[in-house]
This record gives structure tokens, sequence and C-alpha cells, in this order.
């Protein structure tokens, strides 16, 4: 029997005793984007959601009255050949991008996130936890929230032994990616959410189950990470989990680094790759798979099997890759725009992508690039990776933008990550992956339990045939031309 969730009924002491340090209490103060914390700084995740949600239903109702029979998007033939892209087909509440500006959880920049969502130090990255907050309920969460979810969390945290004995049964060729998506699927054995589905609930408490089973995955999340890691590059050497860490300092903790400044940029890390609205391969596999009504475990796993391919999350481990053997080719050469310009064409010429560069729906630099190179620069400026980083910034966009093919020559967040991991030394590139799927469990989760509480349904995109579209569009406009 599982049980049920202190959030459900918990309502949050006062602050003072935290350990923690806030900063958004003082840059409040005269803030106007900072929108309801004070009336609500003392209920619970639960009480919370269940208002916003009866509030949202509302909203999607009036929203649907007033326009639903309007077009939102529409699509041609090429978009349909094309990946779908640019086609407006889907609502998803917890983030949206914007193709310059780049990506906003629940309307706030990046630079936003990081002045408001409280950190553990003052001028500190957001604790991912204040992030997880904000997609659940649209609220920049108090002090008091923040660590109750912690705390949340932690009592969460310990994995059942099956998992532990399944992920150390497998073999360490399995790519790391897929060893965590198996430690994923796992654990569906705790699923509440199947469990209550089987019993009958209501199709209006579901979302309920799902928060359940999505609070709990989260929560173990950076354990199974941390065994995949230490089983395949430690000799299975395990790390105690301290739980009374934040999620991000107990992931570093247990993959067996004790760094603060490390834990820092795994704040951030968890914080900036949590979310990238519903149309990327990771969001959109959760949400369709959870359309389904397939449990959390299910539907979070084949998002991470999305999350595992090279154009997606993987280029992360490819950037690294690509940055060592253009490293090599210099063989003792310092880089300079002119070498680099080469080995970016020879890397073009052979038929290959230049790593996290490009996008499908950014067209200028992302800004989770930016704030890792401003990471970059505050700690580790003369790291010689990260120097050759800040060179391909002038040379990459250029070199793509002459080939001509790319729509968006700019860096995208894979361009950075890896040299920040290495630079802490987690230097074992195929890992990387894995540590992109924790932070985006945050994201994709808040989002799954938004579909199931708006009650969306199976979804079913209609598709056609090349031979459709001859018979009904092709020999019609032939007609046409006579
Ligand atoms: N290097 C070389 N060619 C590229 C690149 C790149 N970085 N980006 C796009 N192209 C090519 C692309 O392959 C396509 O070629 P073709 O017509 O021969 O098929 C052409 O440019 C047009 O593609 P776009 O419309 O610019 O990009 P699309 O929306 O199809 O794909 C990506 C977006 C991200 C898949 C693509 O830019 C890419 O492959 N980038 C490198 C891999 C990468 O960094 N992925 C990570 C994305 C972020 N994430 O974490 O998921
Ligand atoms: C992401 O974070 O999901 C990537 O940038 C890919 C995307 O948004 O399409």
């Amino acid at each position: 029997m599982y049980t049920l969730s202190r959030l459900a009924w918990k309502k949050f002491p006062s602050a003072s005793a935290s350990p923690l340090v806030w900063k958004q209490q003082e840059q409040l103060k005269n803030v106007s984007l900072f929108r309801s914390l004070q009336s609500s700084a003392n209920a619970s995740l639960k009480e919370i959601l269940g208002e916003k949600i009866q509030e949202m239903r509302e909203e999607v109702q009036e929203v649907r009255h007033a326009v639903g029979s309007q077009v939102l998007g529409s699509c041609t033939v090429d978009q349909a050949y094309g990946g779908m892209r640019s086609v407006k087909s889907m609502t998803y509440e917890t983030s949206l991008l914007d193709p310059n500006e780049g990506i906003r959880f629940r309307g706030y920049s990046i630079p936003e996130c990081q002045k408001l969502l409280p950190g553990i130090k003052q001028g500190g990255e957001p604790l991912p936890e204040s992030l997880l907050w904000l997609l659940l309920t649209g609220e920049i969460p108090s002090v008091q929230q923040v660590e109750a979810l912690r705390e949340e969390l932690s009592s969460r945290a310990n994995l059942p032994d099956h998992v532990k004995k399944t992920l150390n049964s497998v073999p360490i060729s399995l790519h790391p990616m897929a060893q965590f998506s198996i430690g994923i699927l796992t654990m569906q054995s705790d699923s509440v959410f199947a469990k209550e589905y089987a019993r009958g609930a209501p199709k209006n408490k579901l979302w309920e189950y799902c928060l359940e089973d999505s609070l709990t995955l989260i929560a173990r999340l950076p354990q199974v990470a941390a065994i995949v890691y230490r089983n395949t590059y430690h000799q299975g050497k395990q790390m105690e989990a301290d739980l009374k860490l934040d999620m991000a300092a107990r992931l570093t903790k247990l993959m067996g680094f004790q760094n603060p400044e490390f834990d820092e940029l795994m704040r951030l890390y968890l914080t900036i790759h949590a979310d990238h609205e519903g149309g990327n391969v990771s969001a959109h596999s959760v949400r369709l798979v959870g359309s389904a009504l397939s449990d959390p475990y299910l539907a979070f796993s084949a998002g991470m099997n999305g999350l595992a391919g090279p154009l997606h999350g993987l280029a992360n481990q490819n950037v690294l890759t690509w940055l060592l053997q253009v490293k090599e080719k210099l063989g003792g050469q310092s880089p300079t725009k002119e070498n680099l310009t080469k080995i970016c064409w020879e890397t073009l010429n052979s038929g290959n992508v230049i790593p996290g560069f490009g996008h499908a729906v950014l067209r200028r630099t992302d800004p989770r690039y930016t704030c890792q190179r401003e990471f970059a620069l505050k700690h580790l400026p003369n790291d010689e990776i990260f120097q050759l980083v800040s060179l391909l910034y002038e040379v990459v966009p250029k070199v793509l933008a002459e080939q001509g093919k790319v729509s968006n020559p700019w860096p995208n967040v894979d361009a950075h990550s890896g040299t920040l991991l290495r630079y802490y030394g987690v230097k074992e590139m195929t890992f990387y992956t894995v540590l992109f799927g924790v932070s985006r469990a945050l994201g994709t989760l808040s989002s799954l339990v938004w579909d199931r509480a708006l009650g969306l349904p199976i979804e079913r995109p209609k598709s056609v045939t090349t031979r459709w579209i001859k018979e009904n569009m092709v020999q019609a406009q032939q007609k046409v031309s006579g």
C-alpha cells in the first residue's frame, strides 16, 4: 500500500529555521512580476494545485467557448513531410519558447528565474525544487514552500531493492540512457496512478495520482542516475544518499563528488534543462504516451528514449566528443579562427552535423547556452576547453551561415553543458544525457499532471499517405490548372 503524500495535508512552517539562505524576498519587494507569493506563502502544494486546476479548467472552458472553432495553425504538405515544424497543434502550460528570446518557464525567462527563484545562498543559482514548484503551480514559491518540497522529495527518495537489483544486473555495455530508462520502468511497480486507475478512479481525480507518481519519480531519479554512473564507470561502488541535501547536491554526492561549486552548477543545470515547451521529442513523447493513460513511469521512460537520440539530448555527449576530436586535430597548435573554420568544414563535408548548433524553433543563441557561458566566465575562465568553446562561438555560426542550409546557425544548450561537467570531473561523456534526463523530469512530469488535470484526451492526429495527397491534392490542382 502506498502512503498518501504528506504534501496533501501539510501546512508549511516558518522559514526562519531553514538552513537555506533566501535571496528572493529582498529582491522581490519591488518587482512587479512577483505575483501571488505573499498571499499563498503558507498553502500546501496540493492545495494550491487544487485551486489552480479548478481555475484553469474554467479558463480553458471559457477559451474554448470563445474561440474553440477558430483555426490555431494550419499544416502544409511540406510541413507534414517536414517534421510538423512550426505547426501550432497542441497546448502545453508549463513553458513557452520564443524563437528569438528563448524559453520562459511559466512566463519567466531564465535570468528572471535566476533572480526570483530561491537558491541555497545569496546570489546563487535557483534550486531545481523552486523551479518544480513554479512549473507545477505557476507561482514563485516561498522559502517555506521550497524547503517543504525538498523534504517531501527526500522522504520519497529511497529506491526499492528490486530497482537496485535490476540496475546492478544490466550489462554496463548498455548505453547509460538505456540503463536509466530501464531503471525508470522498473519503478513502475510502485505506480499509484496504475493501481488507482485499475480500481476505477474517476477521471477528475487522475491528476492527484499522477502527481503522486511524478513526485516519487522525480525524488528517485538522482539515485537511479547515480547507480548508472557508479556501475558504468566506478566498478559499482555506490555512495550513501544524504537526504538532508537538496536534489542537486544529493545527486552530485551520490555520483561521488564533494564540491560546493559543482553543486551550484548542478542546480543551474537541473533548472535550465527542465522544460522546452511541448513539441520537443522528449516532452511530446511523455505527453503522447501519457495520453493513453499509461502511468507516469511508462510515459517518462518513453520520453527518455527520445531524449537519447543524437539530434536531441544525446547532442550533449556528441559535443564533447567532437570538441576533443577538434583538439586532437589541432595536434598541439593553438586554436585560431582559421584552423577552426577548416575543421568545421571538414565535419560538414564528411556529411555530419556540428553538434550543439542549430535548433528546430530557436533562431538566436539559446539563453541556456548564455547562462552556462556566464557561469564558465565566472568560475572557469581559463579552462582550455571553455576557451575552445568560446572561440567556436565566433566561428561555427559563420561557417553554418556560409553553408546556407541551417535555419539557425547559433549554439543551443548542448554546446556548453559538457564543458562545465568535464571541468568539475564528470569526464564520462556517455553519461551526460542522463543528467539532462533527470532535469527533464521536472518539466515533462509537471506538464503531465496538468494534462490529467485538464482531462486531455488520447492523442490521435490524422495521417495520410502520399497516394492520398496525389489523389486528393495533386490531381485536384491539375484539374484546376486545366
Ligand atoms: N550542422 C550541420 N547541419 C545542420 C545543423 C548543424 N548543427 N543543424 C541543421 N543542419 C542541417 C540539417 O541537417 C538540414 O539538412 P538537410 O536539409 O540536408 O536535411 C538543414 O540544416 C536544415 O535543418 P534545420 O531546419 O536548420 O534544422 P531542423 O529543425 O531540421 O533540426 C536540429 C534541428 C537541432 C536537429 C539540427 O539543428 C541539428 O541536427 N543540430 C545538431 C544536433 C544538436 O545540436 N541537437 C541538439 C538540439 C537541442 N537539444 O538538446 O535537443
Ligand atoms: C530541448 O531542450 O528539448 C531542445 O532544445 C529541443 C527542442 O526544443 O526542440
